[in-house]
């Protein structure tokens, strides 16, 4: 259990620990590329923000976190022996469970020792002499290693929206990923939540139960569609486990890393009855189905999306009682699949509810928070509790927060001023042998994650085989790859949207593709030609 991890108070200031290499997080990537690089005989030190490990799993506790990935592919596919112990116990699994998963993989495995908890990092500075980098955490400890891999998350730098008045409010306030390990007790009160992303569609429906009364302000409606979440029967349980070679073969092979994938015919050639037919029958299937089952060029051609989007916005209008408030909740403003879509479970009946108000900040704006409540332009509306369900600063947010700095001391952060400045999402030039373990593809986390974590510890053994001891990519490879992302997105209907994925969440942040949106298994082999080839595209010292 999270509770029972040891913890290592970072404070010893003066001394420097020496290592092979340092990996910042013990998340999904983390503690797979701890297991690899011990594989390879390293000597590794992890530094974890958190009192536990899992990174999303151990942060996102708040009421209805889950998956929207299947289970089963979700997750860690190399070890058969984990595998077959691991039950599943629900297709979409919750979060305590997610948790109680990535721990018993570190206890398995025994990774816990190389895990030092409580240990933000600070700054990572390159000493180009000695090519060593010095990692310093908020406590002032201080490590070296020679490589760093950063398995920080795309999704870990949480955004509270800079609202007047925030600190005088005198309720409790809480940021969906920064949520209580104790029970946070709603009963009873006047809540509100800010949000209507991924994460407060997964909140709403069940803390809506719970709360005497809950005001939720929404800006943009989006496109959310049945989970359709069920218990994993025994039965199922024994295919699973009898199936695994194969599944994750085909999850390496589909553009998106899950089981579903694109349908190859386009929207508009096919007879409209039997579209609509096949649009009911994505539906009334779990998971994403209804999004990356769907016709390929839903994702490319504005007709095609649209006539998808009139269906689920049909969808919508079906299931709540006031027509009002049903307008306010049906999406108008960008395409279906432009933001990941949330997947809910009796989202829309909740407001349904006597006890649900929703509030359109785009009518009325929030203008402050008050000590009572949240001021909008039409009234004060007084709580109290408010909960935050506004995003994350997405992928280059938990990298530019640290100081990083390369070469002749360049900033990390300066150099990606303008956006994610990589080669292949795994380094950046300039700061050799600092590697990106956070998978930056519009795919299922870990299936990519893995495939990040392997091609870095290749790269390692064969840098340690050939005696080499820098890695970085040239200038030019980064920027053709740059070039490429812009190029592959600018081809789908994501470009265009405000979303995270666009960095166009945040205010002032520079609009730029964060995601690598081409499939996920070009970027497989992308990742993986770069390296059969002698590592083209980077010079390796
Ligand atoms: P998201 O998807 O970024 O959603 C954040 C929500 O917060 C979204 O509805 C925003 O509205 C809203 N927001 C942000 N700033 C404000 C202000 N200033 N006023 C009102 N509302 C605001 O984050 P999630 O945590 O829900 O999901 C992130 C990912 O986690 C998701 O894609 C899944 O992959 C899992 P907006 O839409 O910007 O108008």
């Amino acid at each position: 259990m999270a509770n029972a991890l040891p913890q290592t108070p970072a404070t010893n200031a003066g001394a420097i620990d020496n290592f092979d290499a340092i990996i910042i997080g013990a998340g999904v990537c983390g503690l797979y590329q701890l297991y690899r690089l011990r594989q390879l005989g390293l000597s590794v030190r992890v530094f974890e923000d958190g009192e536990g490990i899992g990174g999303t799993w151990y942060w996102n506790r708040y009421p209805g976190c889950r998956f929207d990935s299947e289970s089963e592919t979700y997750g860690y596919s190399w070890s058969e022996e984990l595998l077959q112990e691991w039950d599943w116990k629900e297709h979409f699994s919750g979060q305590p469970e997610n948790e109680r998963y990535l721990n018993y993989v570190a206890d398995k495995f025994d990774l816990r020792r190389d895990i030092q908890l409580n240990s933000r990092v600070k700054s990572a500075v390159y000493n180009e002499q000695a090519n060593l980098w010095e990692v310093q955490l908020e406590g002032g400890q201080r490590a070296r290693a020679q490589y760093v891999i950063a398995a920080v998350g795309v999704l870990s730098a949480r955004y509270v929206p800079p609202f007047e008045g925030i600190d005088s409010f005198k309720g409790e306030s809480y940021h969906t990923s920064r949520w209580p390990r104790e029970k946070v007790n709603l009963a009873g009160k006047r809540v509100a939540v800010i949000g209507t992303g991924a994460t407060a569609v997964q909140l709403i429906p069940i803390v809506a139960k719970e709360v005497a009364h809950l005001t939720v302000f929404q800006r943009t409606p989006n496109y959310c569609a049945p989970l359709r979440n069920s218990l994993v029967t025994p039965e199922e349980q024994r295919t699973f486990k009898a199936n695994y070679a194969t599944m994750h073969k085909r999850i390496r092979e589909t553009a998106t890393g899950f089981m579903h994938d694109f349908d190859p015919r386009k929207a508009m050639e096919v007879p409209k009855a039997e579209r609509l037919a096949r649009y009911e029958e994505l539906w009334a299937q779990p998971g994403f189905a209804k999004w990356l089952g769907n016709y390929r060029d839903i994702m490319v051609n504005r007709e095609a999306n649209e006539d998808f989007a009139e269906f689920v916005r049909d969808k919508i209008r079906a299931r709540v009682k006031d027509p009002v408030v049903a307008e306010k909740l049906v999406p108008k403003d960008h395409p279906f699949g432009a933001k990941r879509i949330p997947l809910e479970t009796q989202y829309y009946e909740a407001y349904n509810r006597d006890n649900v108000l929703l509030v359109d900040v785009r009518e009325s704006p929030i203008e402050r928070i008050t000590p009572k409540g949240i001021k909008t332009k039409d009234k004060e509306y007084e709580f109290d509790v408010i909960i935050y369900a506004t995003g994350f600063d997405a992928v280059t947010g938990p990298l530019t927060r640290i100081d990083i700095r390369g070469e002749g001391g360049q900033s990390f952060k300066e150099k990606w001023a303008d956006g994610p400045r990589t080669y292949l999402c795994l380094q950046s030039a300039g700061f050799p042998n600092l590697f990106l373990a956070s998978n930056p593809a519009l795919c299922n986390y870990t299936v990519c994650a893995e495939m990040l974590v392997e091609w870095i510890t290749d790269c390692i053994r064969y840098m340690r085989e050939k005696h080499f001891t820098r890695i970085a990519p040239t200038p030019q490879a980064e920027e053709g790859w740059v070039a490429h992302m812009d190029a592959c997105a600018s081809r789908t209907i994501l470009y265009d949207t405000n979303s995270w994925f666009m960095g166009a969440n945040i205010p002032g942040k520079k609009r730029a593709i964060l995601l690598y949106t081409n499939s996920a298994a070009t970027y497989r082999k992308e990742c993986q030609d770069a390296a059969a080839k002698g590592y083209e595209g980077f010079v390796l010292r």
